[in-house]
């Protein structure tokens, strides 16, 4: 897309200077002297921005002139991070940029450093929506995301005495130069009244929505087709108390307005219930769909249409609500009858789930929900009522099978629950890799698999863009690739990276291979030098990560093993250190701000670091750091940098996972468990190129009942190492205490001390062949040229054909 976009300009360099010098004097109103790097940046994407507008524009009015089936992308996240550098690759024009900017007297990457993240989610589901809109665009598909565009996104880590504190991130304080705000689609959303209900002339009732009070959604749109809404007060509304002579109420109403769309909730895989998440989650539903049908009534076509004219995707259950929206506009505005307007619901949407625990199942209190949204609790009520009918009918007799199919949880008070309604509303239902997609038929989604059958649950293993993860993040392995290749075809047909393993029998090429993973070495040993004061050898073996802080990813089983490696050499004689792989463990996540255990865990890994780091006895053997507020701009100097990384999750608990897609890509080697996308990748790669270990899924429940009520004992390794912190050999124990009462025989859910003695032996493992460098290197070079499955076009390609049955539209180019 952005490369056809930008071949109507002048891409010589002097055009080039000439759109920066103008942005800085007219649109920045400063003396092109007088510049510093972000005045810089904020010319350079602004003079981007204007060569992608006017082609991007007759884009769309092409596409609405053939007015095809689109898909929408529902999620409450984008993960984008940076554009600058994404949007000057994609376009071919970096070079020239960076030679024009020279002219000027700056440094591309300086200049690209001072641009913030669109940080508008928490992990993995968010940046998966990010890298799907990037495929999307790529492969010409009408597409739209929907999202909100948060004052605040996810919180800024900084860390104080070895504690993460958190602190605002108020990225919209220069201006986005990425979005144009649509000021002319400005949508009322209603909240809060009563319903009224009156029979029509044939007798027919009908219910009206009698608001109590409203807000404005006012669109902004990116340049990849990502709409994101904010909120703004109803002039009319706030009239009213004016009126009234109640000018501090009108000014508390508009206060409130904008409120809905202040912040992104932290909580990744946990639930909190607060009632300004479900006004953010109604607001922008219905937003959402009222653009949606605006659009399709332009088209003058039947309602029995829609569905071949739209789809909805959920990204997961946070925007569930739409489906009770689209039912209640069909019922309740357009007067269709019930089951008419339901056939074509359950036709529009798909949902997709992220994850399988309870924690992170949403469900809203019946009474908050019916004080917010009286017809749509009315109306959940009757979706339920219908569904239990025609369950019933076809399992007569069974009030347990009922009790848990229903939307209604009855518990004090009734709970709505949201999966089950995206279930219900849903004509397909996905997980994100195929052992997940697979437990959730057999687990969460059981009882529903036996009532509508297999087909309705399928598989889509997630995906990650190579444009992002690979070209732009490491650009030299890239380089080395279209040369070893021949040409740039990879990064559009990922496949083709199989072409590599045959170069890994070529020992030149394994030579560039590995020096430009050292070059990437350096680049993160900088970076660490720079945020945590901590000298790292490069020449040591780097392993990593990096991802949210949460018990189930046991960032704890990591750390506990860093200590036992830490109390391994310091028993050793100096013969023994000396063979000794020397390696730096890094660290880094984001905790949600409540989650106590988790903000434990990285104090324990700040206080681990502070001992081993100044110990002499170990010297350059074993580094530790925790690299403070982990961002998608991190990720993308850490990726490249890694030999090794941790994907460690419980089997069983960690959907997909897509940082160790990202890690494989760029030529690191994972040590994992049978987890996610992890079994995938080993079917891809091999099982000579992947450390795997530890219980797999199916043995999780016994292994927790037989601890539970036989006593297991702990781990001897892991005893010992516990044994050193409540010595103190890590600052007062006594901080300790609860992380270490998570470890108790009985207690310990995400089976620590299960898998800690083969977690302890891939880790040997990984040492042993590291040593071996050669044998290294063809491990490395076989990793990437085998995960051409991982691309996100493999994946948006397989939504496309196989749930929202559309076709990629490329738009012609009138030269
Ligand atoms: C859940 C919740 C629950 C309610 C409150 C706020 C909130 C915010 C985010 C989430 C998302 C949790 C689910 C999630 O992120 N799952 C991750 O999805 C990735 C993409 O499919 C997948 O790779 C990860 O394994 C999975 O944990």
């Amino acid at each position: 897309l952005w490369e056809r976009l930008s071949k109507k300009e002048a891409n010589d360099v002097e055009t080039i200077e000439k759109s920066i010098v103008h942005h800085v004097t007219t649109t920045l109103a400063r003396a092109a002297y007088n510049m510093d790097n972000f005045s810089a940046y904020q010319a350079v994407a602004l003079s981007t921005r204007d060569r992608l507008i006017s082609r991007w524009n007759e884009t769309q009015g092409q596409l609405s002139k053939v007015d095809p089936k689109r898909v929408y992308y529902l999620s409450l996240e984008f993960l984008l991070g940076r554009s600058m550098d994404n949007a000057l690759l994609n376009m071919g024009l970096k070079d020239k940029y960076g030679e024009g900017i020279k002219r000027l007297g700056f440094n591309m990457e300086d200049v690209i450093e001072s641009e913030v993240d669109a940080a508008l989610g928490n992990g993995g589901l968010g940046r998966l929506a990010a890298c799907y809109m990037d495929s999307l665009a790529t492969l010409d598909y009408p597409a739209w995301g929907y999202g909100l565009r948060y004052n605040y996104g996810i919180f800024q880590q900084r860390i104080v005495d070895g504690y993460q504190t958190e602190y605002p991130d108020y990225w919209l304080n220069f201006d986005n130069p990425w979005e144009l705000p649509r000021l002319d689609i400005s949508i009322q959303i209603a909240f809060g009244g009563h319903v009224q209900t009156t029979q029509d002339e044939y007798g027919v009732t009908r219910h009206t929505w009698i608001p109590g009070s409203s807000v404005q959604a006012i669109a902004t749109e990116n340049c990849n087709n990502i709409r994101l809404w904010r909120s703004k007060p109803t002039k009319a509304f706030d009239l009213t108390s004016f009126n009234e002579g109640n000018y501090e109420k009108s000014v508390e109403d508009a206060t409130n307005a904008e409120k809905i769309t202040s912040v992104l909730y932290p909580n990744d895989n946990t639930m909190a219930g607060k009632e300004l998440r479900l006004k953010q989650q109604y607001f922008w539903t219905a937003a959402s769909l009222h653009d949606i049908v605006r659009r399709f009534k332009k088209s003058m076509r039947e309602w029995s249409d829609f569905p071949d004219q739209v789809a909805i995707q959920l990204n997961d259950t946070h925007p569930t609500l739409a489906i009770v929206e689209l039912q209640r506009l069909l019922v309740d505005e357009e007067l269709l009858s019930w089951d008419d307007a339901w056939e074509i619901v359950t036709k529009t949407f798909a949902f997709t789930n992220h994850t399988v625990l309870p924690e992170a199942m949403e469900k809203w209190s019946v009474p908050m929900f019916e004080y917010l949204l009286p017809r749509h609790l009315q109306i959940i009520f009757d979706i339920n009522l219908f569904f239990l009918q025609k369950v019933e009918k076809k399992f007569p007799n069974d009030r347990g099978l009922l009790n848990r199919m229903s939307i209604i949880e009855e518990a004090q008070p009734q709970q709505i629950r949201m999966a089950h309604l995206a279930v219900v509303g849903s004509h397909k239902v996905n997980g994100v890799a195929a052992l997940h997609s697979n437990l959730i038929k057999t687990t969460i989604f059981k009882d529903f698999v036996d009532y509508y059958g297999e087909d309705k649950f399928v598989n889509k293993t997630n995906g990650i863009t190579p444009r992002r993860w690979l070209h732009q993040a490491n650009p030299q392995l890239s380089a080395l690739i279209t040369e070893a290749l021949g040409n740039d075809k990879w990064l559009k047909n990922l496949s083709l990276l199989k072409g590599l393993n045959a170069k890994a029998e070529d020992a030149a090429f394994r030579k560039k291979w590995m020096t430009i993973k050292r070059a990437n070495k350096v680049r993160l040993a900088q970076l660490i030098k720079d945020r945590c004061d901590i000298d790292v050898s490069p020449d040591a073996l780097f392993d990593i990560q990096v991802k949210r802080i949460h018990e189930y990813k046991r960032q704890f089983m990591n750390i506990l093993a860093v200590i036992h490696r830490y109390r391994t050499i310091k028993s050793m004689t100096a013969a023994q250190k000396a063979s000794v792989q020397p390696r730096v463990v890094i660290f880094g996540g984001k905790a949600a701000p409540g989650y106590y255990i988790a903000k434990l865990v990285i104090k324990l890994i700040n206080s681990v670091a502070a001992v081993v780091n100044q110990d002499p006895a170990v010297g350059d053997l074993l580094k530790v750091v925790f690299v403070p507020d982990y961002n998608v701009s991190v990720a993308e100097i850490i990726v490249p940098a890694s030999d090794i990384s941790q994907h460690i999750s419980t089997a069983g608990t960690e959907a997909s996972g897509t940082s160790n897609m990202k890690f494989v890509l760029n030529g690191g080697l994972i040590i994992g468990t049978l987890d996610g996308a992890n079994i995938e990748i080993l079917e891809e790669i091999g099982e000579d190129n992947i450390f795997i270990f530890g219980c797999m899924a199916h043995e999780v429940e016994d292994l927790r009942h037989a601890q539970r009520y036989r006593g297991v004992p702990m781990d001897p390794a892991l005893q010992g190492v516990i044994s050193a912190i409540e010595r103190g050999t890590f600052e007062d124990p006594k901080i300790f205490q609860p992380l270490i009462s998570t470890l108790t025989v009985g207690k310990d859910f995400y089976l620590i001390s299960a898998d800690f003695a083969s977690y302890i032996t891939a880790n040997q493992q990984v040492d042993a062949a590291y040593k071996n460098q050669e044998e290294w290197s063809k491990k490395s070079i076989r990793c990437t040229a085998n995960m051409g499955k991982f691309s996100s076009d493999r994946s948006v390609k397989e939504y496309a054909d196989e749930i929202w049955n559309i076709k990629p539209y490329p738009v012609e180019d009138e030269g």
